[in-house]
């Protein structure tokens, strides 16, 4: 089964029959109430906290004492009160991870929070959660890993009762939830009881979704169940929280097999991005990114938190698509988050809450080409601006590009453009255009192409104008749309980029004139008094860079930068370029002179595909480049759907000459990609 599937009957506003009262038919699959609410929902956030926190990974192997997790500090109010700041309306608590810990004291096995020193070991994570979710008015979902790498079972029927008898405690006892969600990441290697092996599951049978699906509807009718399939809710094939520019809400999974069933897990996942025009499932996207680099809280990631405009960016990206945000926070060690994501949220919220507070359109003369059946008070343009997302500006059946302009009277200066369709009517829209009225005429401003539940149009420029022109250029049915709203976004001073070539050169990147660039070298926040960039500088070591643009009163965010040593005179041998190679694969680099340094950094490729992306490594050192020391090894979890720079601790100072990589197996394809490699 994949798709919420059920048809939302219309109502019909006006009374049955009567001329020009007719709502418009549905076009195309339809959302369902929950589908609905989730849509109204647009910002969510998924909260990682567990063993990971711990042991500094992405993944857990299974075998974690769960004495690990102590959060002295633990603060499920501080948390949500945080996401609340930021305009979230929601959280989902991952309650068990891939490691397989429990965070609420389960009947279904051992291995839970109850076997942790964590008040006194009779604590309930999820309980507390739930609690300040009610408090502060947020609305809670759950995650609960279908892979676990500490069941022993897993793999086995038995395993799949276990865990459906985990989602059945969680869903009973923690209830409303918004969400369902289940990632895709399943079957590998792990503790698995002891055995420490691989397993692999047949991705497409193995869970038997359809029957825990059926279960979850029961237990929790309001939730939207998340998938990389759905049945409600679409990952939306990248961890960088953003939409394809085109994002429709309809989508057909497919198998990246011809033939077979697709599955999570197991799906063309990259074509989520852009969702199928006229798909057979109304199976809208979610854009799942972290606040910081991983999903759990690393103390290396302090410095690298989103800052309110990069996560203003993503935005704009996932909800001005016409998906939802669900933006990843990690706890810290002491159970609460860090001051630097509370920050960051808190300023993205006053953001937004700027932003949006004040519809320049309110007040508007709008002059429809069409409205249907004559009927202004149904469906007169003056729907698009009641903040009703589903009362609505409708043309006749066969009116599919109307135009509608808005005389704002004294010109107002805006940034940003909101339209919406009221997709209780489906998606119907395929492309439209923005026109101002400028020197006397009418000059193109923006255009784009599916709109949904909502588009967001951020201009290059302010406009000032008294007159927008809005025309619909192609509709699979007549018009229904919601809502057209003009917004100014606060001028901002953009930050700089930090760039460093090979020779070791920095640099700092405005993307206009600025009066100024100041940098720091010590980590502390750059004022002011701090150095003035007058140029490229040699940087030979390690360190971390941070730049502020300032211009009369106004300074920038601050940009920063963690560098490596520099790669002046560095020489790579390797890897086999065949295609064909045999793991392991080595990459060997002869830095040219002695080096001291305490980690290195792997950028598995950026170019959006996964082929030769390192999972399983080792790391040599030698002085003379023939005989090796094993610095580290592990794993790069979660490599493949966040292909983030990864960074590996040594535990120790060392010193050498030569370093060696050594590929043991990648997520995909026969040889080894590799973006740079480094050390620091
Ligand atoms: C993925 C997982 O593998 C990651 O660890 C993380 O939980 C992310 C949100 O979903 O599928």
């Amino acid at each position: 089964m994949i798709g919420g599937g059920a048809v939302f009957a219309q109502a019909r506003p006006g009374g049955v029959g009567a001329p020009g009262t007719d709502a418009p038919k549905p076009y195309g699959v339809l959302p369902t109430p929950g589908q609905l609410a989730w849509h109204e929902m647009e910002m969510y956030c998924l909260i990682h906290f567990g063993v990971d926190t711990y042991t500094d990974k992405e993944w857990g192997y299974g075998d974690e004492d769960p004495a690990l997790v102590n959060p002295v500090n633990f603060d499920a109010e501080q948390i949500v009160a945080a996401a609340k700041e930021g305009g979230f309306k929601g959280v989902v608590i991952v309650a068990k991870h891939h490691d397989g810990l429990c965070l609420w004291p389960t009947k279904t096995t051992e291995h839970n929070i109850t076997k942790s020193p964590w008040r006194g070991g009779k604590g309930d994570m999820v309980k507390e959660y739930q609690l300040a979710c009610n408090k502060l008015g947020i609305r809670m979902g759950l995650y609960c890993s279908p892979w676990d790498r500490n069941n022993g079972l897993y793999g086995t029927a038995a395993y799949v009762r276990i865990y459906r008898a985990q989602i059945k405690e969680l869903y009973t006892n923690y209830g409303p939830l918004f969400m369902s969600w289940h990632d895709g990441a399943n079957g590998g290697d792990g503790y698995y009881g002891g055995t420490r092996e691989t397993r692999k599951i047949d991705r497409t049978s193995y869970y038997g979704w359809d029957t825990t699906w059926a279960m979850i509807r029961r237990l929790q009718p309001g939730a939207a169940i998340f998938g990389d399939i759905g049945p409600d809710v679409r990952w939306v094939g990248n961890e960088e929280g953003h939409a394809g520019t085109t994002c429709w809400a309809t989508y057909t999974p497919q198998a990246p097999d011809a033939g077979k069933k697709p599955a999570n897990g197991y799906s063309k996942y990259w074509e989520a991005t852009e969702g199928t025009r006229n798909g057979k499932f109304w199976l809208p996207a979610e854009c799942d990114v972290p606040l910081r680099p991983g999903w759990f809280y690393h103390g290396s990631q302090d410095q690298q938190v989103k800052s309110p405009y990069q996560l203003l960016d993503l935005y704009y990206q996932s909800v001005g698509r016409g998906a939802d945000l669900d933006l990843g926070l990690a706890p810290n060690r002491s159970g609460q988050l860090d001051q630097h994501d509370v920050a960051s949220l808190q300023a993205f919220g006053d953001l937004l809450r700027k932003t949006f507070s004040v519809n320049l359109a309110k007040g508007a003369v709008f002059t429809a080409s069409n409205i249907r059946g004559g009927n202004k008070r149904l469906y007169g343009p003056l729907r698009l601006v009641d903040d009703d997302r589903y009362s609505y500006w409708a043309t006749d059946d066969a009116v599919n590009t109307p135009q509608l302009v808005v005389d704002l009277g004294n010109p107002v200066i805006f940034n940003v453009i909101r339209l919406r369709e009221n997709i209780k009517l489906g998606q119907r829209i395929d492309s439209f255009t923005v026109d101002a009225f400028l020197d006397g005429g009418w000059k193109m401003i923006a255009a784009g192409t599916s709109i949904g539940a909502g588009r967001l149009i951020r201009l290059q420029q302010n406009i000032v104008t008294g007159k927008v022109r809005l025309s619909i250029n192609g509709s699979g049915a007549c018009v229904a749309l919601s809502d057209l709203g003009l917004f100014k976004e606060p001028a901002h001073l953009v930050a700089p980029s930090i760039l460093r070539d090979k020779e070791g050169l920095v640099s700092f990147v405005t993307v206009s004139p600025v009066a100024s660039i100041r940098y720091t070298l010590d980590g502390t926040e750059p004022g002011v008094g701090s150095p003035l960039y007058k140029g490229p500088f040699l940087l030979e070591g390690s360190g971390v860079v941070k730049a502020r643009c300032f211009e009369g009163d106004t300074a920038s965010e601050v940009t920063v930068k963690e560098l490596g040593l520099s790669k002046s005179g560095w020489r790579v041998i390797g890897p086999d370029s065949s295609g064909t190679a045999k793991f392991p694969q080595d990459i060997i680099v002869d830095m040219g002179r002695e080096q001291t340094f305490k980690a290195f950094t792997y950028l598995p490729r950026q170019d959006k595909r996964t082929e030769g992306i390192v999972d399983q490594y080792v790391f040599y050192i030698s002085e003379d480049g023939v005989n090796w020391k094993k610095a580290a090894e592990g794993e790069f979890s979660n490599i493949k759907s966040n292909p983030i720079e990864q960074v590996v601790q040594l535990g120790r100072v060392v010193t050498a000459c030569y370093f060696k990589f050594s590929a043991l197996h990648v997520v995909g394809g026969n040889g080894v990609v590799v973006a740079e490699l480094g050390v620091r």
